[in-house]
């Protein structure tokens, strides 16, 4: 097991402390006897036992020295001891404790800290916290000063559903064996523990809503309550209020019926997309962000009142597309001020299917003119009013976060709660001339991470230890005392949230499975896996064949490496050549030996 250094550093100065008052207390003691004999003058025969007045005397003296030294002494250690919980609490003197609180209202211990969990749906790693001047996300930003930021951190897939599966059950894609939109991984694994299932089986009260596991796929073994706002779809991460997107919906509705298709969902709704970009002059809870906040807030409060520790996860939708948010969120923005990507173009060398996802924005009525990553970068303007879209979309679900994180600190939770903030992938905004997420690029597999709240020691500070998704089903384990199951195939970062620069893994994994999603129509039924690391310094990646049937890879088909300290926006594949060969030979038996040669080591 794990030591937990910062416990001994502070045990060995508690240590020290407790000799040296000890000592103190000792020579004190033994002084006021003495002098207490000497100045009241007991019996002769105890006086007799004492040495020469004059000893007594010089003895005082130098026990008066000693005195001094200890004094100076305990300034020392006192020194040291407020540095020390300056360096951990960030300047703050009020540690958050997530040990035993008494609740104000039974009296009765809660024993372990609740858990509010904050999964965003396509959120790169792209707010203030993460170095963006531009975009406006104040309340993540103010969570992130409570916490530690991994800016490390890596999804084991990038695409929502493969994510989401591997992150919720602690282990790798090819574990759960779910690579693609459509695979419930409960098919696979029926039987799995997934992280919300952990703490209700060790009496957490857990409650789901919005989106946690893939939408598609609810979950009824991990929760206690899975909530839903009325009159919204079920799915309701396309949800349009402008009059000119209900009709082209209408339309697509009575389109897909009429096909036989276009099947109600279980609130009555059909699915549909209109366009990629809504801006609707209405109150945050016209769409769903807002609105389940308001049942989130209402949730809380009644959560307050249980006697039970709680496992709440609130999943938002945006900035998924549509980017569909209130006028009011737009208007934070100068469209031009918003940076274009600086590498619209293909990686040189790379191989061409590589680049892949731009199908998903396809969808959408107005980018059906989209250009396939190897022809052309997409016209200028239209990139603009996606990128002030999605920079809209991340601030209106910041502004419902702040809500939610406002409610916590009002009923007196933030104490004792760990608040876990993640988005699912990264996502490219016209980097290496794409769009949208599902690649091994640094671009769509980089995430956000924030571990914040109770627990968390290294307040205000940042990581860049190599992290991974599947880390964090241990972690909170971890915090909240649960055993670890020993099948989990990731590392709890509680160190890391004492120690962010603490040594860690060598390499985080990824890997993505092209051909499922569609990059272009002759190659639909061609799969192909990629598998790739990233170390310190290098991404590398090896493609394969993929076996549908069987389920593994095939016959090798080519290769990519990227130097970091060269080249940060891996525009230049340079696994061909000839000076690369035993780097690339490293890596390949880095990748090849797999997650557990690469893990921390204690
Ligand atoms: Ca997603």
């Amino acid at each position: 097991m794990f030591i937990d250094v910062y416990m001994l550093y502070v045990f060995t100065i508690e240590f020290i402390f407790f000799i040296a008052n000890s000592y103190y207390l000792f020579f004190y003691l033994k002084t006021r006897v003495i002098i207490s004999v000497y100045y009241k003058k007991m019996s002769i025969a105890y006086i007799i036992k004492m040495p020469p007045l004059v000893r007594i005397s010089n003895g005082i003296e130098a026990l008066k020295n000693k005195f001094h030294m200890f004094k100076i002494l305990r300034s020392i250690l006192l020194i040291i001891s407020i540095c020390n919980c300056i360096a951990v609490n960030g300047g703050s003197f009020h540690k958050e404790n997530p040990r035993p609180k008494k609740s104000m209202r039974s009296g009765i211990k809660q024993t372990r800290p609740n858990i509010l969990f904050i999964p965003i749906d396509d959120l790169r790693p792209e707010t203030g916290s993460y170095g963006n001047t531009v975009i406006k996300t104040p309340n993540m930003d103010k969570l992130a000063a409570r916490g530690v930021v991994f800016k490390r951190a890596y999804c084991q897939q990038a695409v929502c559903n493969p994510s989401r599966a591997s992150l919720l059950t602690g282990l790798r894609p090819d574990s759960v064996r779910v690579w693609d939109l459509q695979t419930d991984l409960r098919k696979n694994l029926p039987d799995v523990v997934t992280l919300p299932q952990i703490f209700k089986n060790n009496g957490y009260y857990t409650v789901g809503i919005g989106k946690t596991f893939h939408n598609i796929f609810p979950d009824e073994k991990s929760w206690n309550e899975d909530l839903h706002v009325d009159g919204y779809p079920f799915d309701p991460d396309a949800v349009y209020l402008l009059e000119k997107n209900k009709m082209i919906q209408k339309e697509k509705e009575l389109s897909l019926q009429k096909s036989g298709r276009g099947k109600p969902d279980v609130y009555g709704f059909v699915y549909t997309k209109a366009n990629s970009v809504e801006m609707a002059d209405v109150d945050d809870n016209a769409y769903y962000d807002g609105a389940q906040t308001t049942m989130a807030i209402k949730k809380l409060k009644e959560l307050k009142e249980k006697n039970q520790p709680f496992f709440f996860s609130v999943g938002y939708y945006r900035p998924h597309l549509p980017f569909n948010a209130p006028k009011k969120y737009w208007d934070l923005y100068n469209r031009n001020d918003i940076p274009l990507a600086k590498n619209q173009f293909m990686p040189e060398n790379a191989p061409e299917f590589a680049v892949h996802g731009d199908a998903e924005l396809r969808t959408y009525t107005d980018r059906t003119d989209l250009p396939l990553p190897s022809e052309k970068p997409y016209d200028v303007e239209k990139q603009r009013e996606l990128l002030h879209g999605y920079y809209a979309s991340v601030s209106y679900m910041d502004a419902q976060i702040g809500r939610l994180l406002k409610t916590l600190d009002e009923l007196g939770l933030s104490e004792n709660t760990i608040i876990v903030l993640w988005g699912d992938h990264g996502w490219k905004l016209g980097e290496h001339n794409g769009w949208c997420k599902q690649s091994n690029y640094e671009i769509d597999t980089r995430v956000p991470l924030i571990i914040s709240g109770a627990g968390v020691k290294a307040k205000g500070k940042t990581s860049n230890a190599l992290t991974e998704f599947v880390d964090i089903y241990p972690t909170l384990c971890d915090m909240a005392g649960i055993k670890i199951p020993e099948y989990l195939q990731g590392s709890s970062m509680k160190p890391l949230l004492t120690n962010p620069v603490h040594t860690w893994k060598t390499a985080a994994y990824s890997q993505f499975l092209l051909g499922r999603f569609g990059a272009k129509k002759e190659e639909q039924n061609v799969e192909r896996m990629g598998y790739a690391i990233r170390t310190d310094r290098y991404r590398y990646v090896e493609w394969f064949e993929w076996d549908k049937e069987a389920e593994k890879p095939g016959n090798y088909l080519a290769r990519e490496l990227y130097d970091h300290k060269k080249d940060p926006d891996e525009n230049i594949n340079i696994a061909e050549e000839v000076s690369s060969k035993k780097l690339v030979n490293q890596l390949s038996l880095q990748l090849k030996k797999g997650w557990r040669y690469s893990k921390p080591k204690f």
